[in-house]
């Protein structure tokens, strides 16, 4: 499709411009540019004999086949990325000299890569697992990397112990699985044992780990970092994605399911979302704190492992992301992208967050291997939009010619050029923070409470949000062998909350701690996804339908459920033109094996004059999976038949309806509500 309007203006786009080759209608060459008469057959003594090594074309093409792979992310090797444009809405001049966040209205290019964190690059796209958000901004001082997460808190404080909890989240070694998976030994080993796990492993038991769409979940900077304005004066800053669909998760059920329909399940949607304009949207928000402020808090704003409450610090919204165009080449851009959260501009700057300090380190070492040299930052993705000029040369891959005796500083025949720019002139300088200390390895006694963010979250779920959590440790801890595992974790959760603990002790087969629990009464209400926004837009419904249905009623239905911004697919038996009773025919795009109702949003029932037998079976088990995942369910005609064969036409989110125009006005508010908890399943 034509993208090319969308994003006029974004000069990362210019930039690749040229970079982008169409091989259509074009002649097939060798990498040296000579026209190939011949693709098929390599060259051989007579037809029947022996290949010769002279066959220069078949060398290349099979040793640049062989040299296709590179070594995938060490963590968040499956991604999907994308290209948009981040706008500002207000001015943040008080707190940051970033020239991209100083005027409303201002628009950069940005390039976000959205991941699972311990599948392999094969693995599927709803594993029970953080997501990674990382977006890269171009701005005309440089590419700003916020490399964030969709959870804001993460498993550990000291960025030297992220080697041990990967290798204990990655398959096990002397197994090789499971694969994208966190329920087994050495994982729920490992938190046993490192409790500062305690916040994040509720967050990784919650919904937040199984997000529905890559559209509907929020993203967080997670560390606390600075911002700088040009007074030089500081302030700890934390950053905030906020959905513009609000945040909406699959039910654990239906997401193992998903995992099998449709492995690529949240890629295709957010792709294909891209496609049809449906532009997926985040805004941005800060949390300020002053320097002041520094102490003020029951938690050091240093830790990775704490929020700041919204109702404390509040989220202000700052601006815009809109991502508006997918790649054109998945391995140019979404895998050869490199992100480092030690990407920053002038007036954004770093805290001491152990983590975080750990990190400046670990994300350029890891490009060198992965993407083959130190030249990465040249590949088309990586470019910054502003010219980029230093003493730096060759080196693997190296594509810049740079002209010129003189690759050094201090010297005289450039006249000393490339030179340094003033802070005035727009160079880089580090924020003067004056830190004292003596050298020493340990933890700070600021960052010994574990458990009291952990109860905070699970005071602030619903009951809904709570029983989900408990599901989940009963699953997680019930796939881990070892029984004392399973006994130190459950004791473990006790300190969160000893009912949670106790009921999970049941389930797993261990024993129930009794003494525990906290004193922690605080909640914080923007924990829960339950108060989030709700609308149907781009939501897809499945309607499924068979020779002779209503066609008039159909047809109303249809068109007002797309008027809402809804995408109907038509199911049935077989692929094709299925006829209505007055002859109106419908497309099927989808059929029984091929629409599994786990990868619709919602279900509308149809049916048709004299459907087979087959057909309502099929028709059932949509409704029964679609009841049970708590889903939208409408029907009119013969397909309320359907639903009361089911018996489920009285309860919630299962909308029947005679007059069509009552019924879409009903049916899409129940499409809206997306899940319908209170239901009898
Ligand atoms: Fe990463 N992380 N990470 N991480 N991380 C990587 O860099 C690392 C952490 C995050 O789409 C790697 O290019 C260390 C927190 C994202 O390309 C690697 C520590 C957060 C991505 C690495 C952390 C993240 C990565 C692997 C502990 C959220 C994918 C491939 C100190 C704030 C970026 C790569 C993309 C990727 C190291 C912890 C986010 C090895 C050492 C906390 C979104 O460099």
């Amino acid at each position: 499709m034509n993208q090319e309007n969308k994003v006029n203006g974004n000069s990362k786009n210019k930039q690749l411009d040229p970079f982008r080759s169409d091989d259509r209608d074009k002649h097939l060459t060798t990498n040296q540019g000579l026209k190939v008469s011949e693709d098929e057959f390599s060259l051989k003594v007579g037809s029947r004999g022996p290949t010769l090594m002279e066959d220069f074309h078949f060398r290349e093409k099979m040793t640049h086949f062989d040299h296709e792979r590179i070594p995938e992310r060490v963590v968040h090797a499956r991604g999907y990325g994308a290209h948009g444009e981040f706008e500002l809405y207000e001015s943040m001049k008080p707190y940051t000299k970033a020239k991209f966040l100083q005027n409303p209205g201002t628009k950069v290019p940005v390039f976000t890569r959205i991941s699972t964190v311990a599948g392999s690059k094969g693995s599927f796209d709803i594993p029970r697992d953080v997501r990674g958000f990382a977006t890269k901004f171009y701005t005309e001082e440089g590419n700003f990397d916020l490399v964030g997460n969709n959870m804001p808190v993460f498993f550990i404080q000291d960025a030297i112990k992220f080697p041990d909890f990967i290798h204990a989240v990655k398959p096990e070694p002397d197994t090789g699985y499971p694969q994208a998976a966190s329920a087994h030994d050495t994982f729920w080993d490992f938190i046993a044992n490192n409790q500062e796990s305690a916040h994040m492993v509720m967050w990784l038991m919650s919904d937040r780990a199984i997000p529905r769409s890559l559209r509907m979940m929020e993203g967080f900077g997670v560390h606390t970092f600075r911002f700088v304005n040009d007074e030089g004066k500081a302030h700890f800053v934390k950053f905030h994605w906020k959905p513009k669909l609000g945040i909406h998760s699959a039910v654990w059920d239906e997401a193992q399911k998903i995992n099998g329909k449709n492995p690529d399940f949240n890629r295709q949607d957010i792709h294909e979302s891209i496609e049809n304009g449906d532009y997926p949207e985040w805004e941005l928000g800060v949390q300020i704190v002053p320097e002041e402020d520094e102490f003020k808090f029951d938690f050091d704003v240093l830790d990775p492992t704490k929020i700041w409450p919204e109702e404390d610090v509040p989220v202000k919204i700052i601006g815009k992301m809109t991502l508006n165009r997918n790649v054109d080449n998945v391995f140019a851009e979404t895998e050869q992208v490199a992100f480092h959260p030690g990407s920053v501009v002038p007036g954004i700057d770093f805290s001491n967050d152990p983590l975080l300090q750990g990190r400046l380190f670990s994300y350029t070492d890891t490009q060198l291997i992965r993407l083959g040299g130190p030249n990465f930052h040249e590949l088309p993705i990586n470019r910054p939009v502003c010219p980029f000029h230093n003493n730096q040369r060759d080196g693997y891959g190296r594509q810049t010619i740079n002209i010129g005796k003189s690759s050094y500083h201090n010297n005289s025949i450039a006249n000393n050029t490339p030179s340094p720019a003033s802070v005035e002139e727009g160079g880089y300088e580090h924020y003067q923070e004056k830190v004292e200390g003596r050298k020493i390895q340990a933890r700070s006694e600021s960052f010994k409470d574990h458990f009291s963010q952990a109860t905070m979250f699970w005071n602030s779920m619903s009951d809904v949000e709570k029983q989900h959590i408990q599901d989940a440790f009963s699953f997680e801890l019930g796939m881990v062998n070892n029984k004392h595992i399973r006994q130190q974790v459950v004791d473990m959760i006790a300190h969160i909350h000893l009912g949670l603990a106790q009921k999970v002790a049941d389930n797993v087969g261990v024993q129930q701690p009794l003494t525990g629990g906290s004193d922690v009464s605080k909640s914080s209400p923007a924990l829960s996804q339950m108060n989030t926004i709700y609308k149907p837009d781009t939501l897809k419904i499945a309607v499924v339908l068979d020779e002779g249905f209503n066609d008039l009623e159909v047809e109303t239905v249809i068109q007002g459920l797309k008027e809402h911004q809804t995408y109907p697919t038509v199911i049935s038996s077989k692929l094709g033109r299925i006829k209505g009773e007055n002859g109106m025919e419908l497309e099927a795009t989808a059929t029984f094996d091929t629409g599994d109702p786990v990868l619709f949003d919602a279900l509308y029932v149809v049916g048709g004059k004299n459907s087979s037998k087959d057909f309502t079976k099929k028709t059932s088990y949509m409704v029964q999976e679609t009841f049970k995942h708590f889903k939208p369910i409408g029907a009119t005609g013969k397909g309320i038949n359907i639903l009361r064969e089911n018996g489920i036409t009285e309860e919630p989110g299962v909308i029947t309806g005679d007059q069509v125009g009552n019924f879409i006005t009903t049916f899409i508010d129940a499409v809206a509500a997306q899940r319908h908890w209170n239901r009898n399943v």
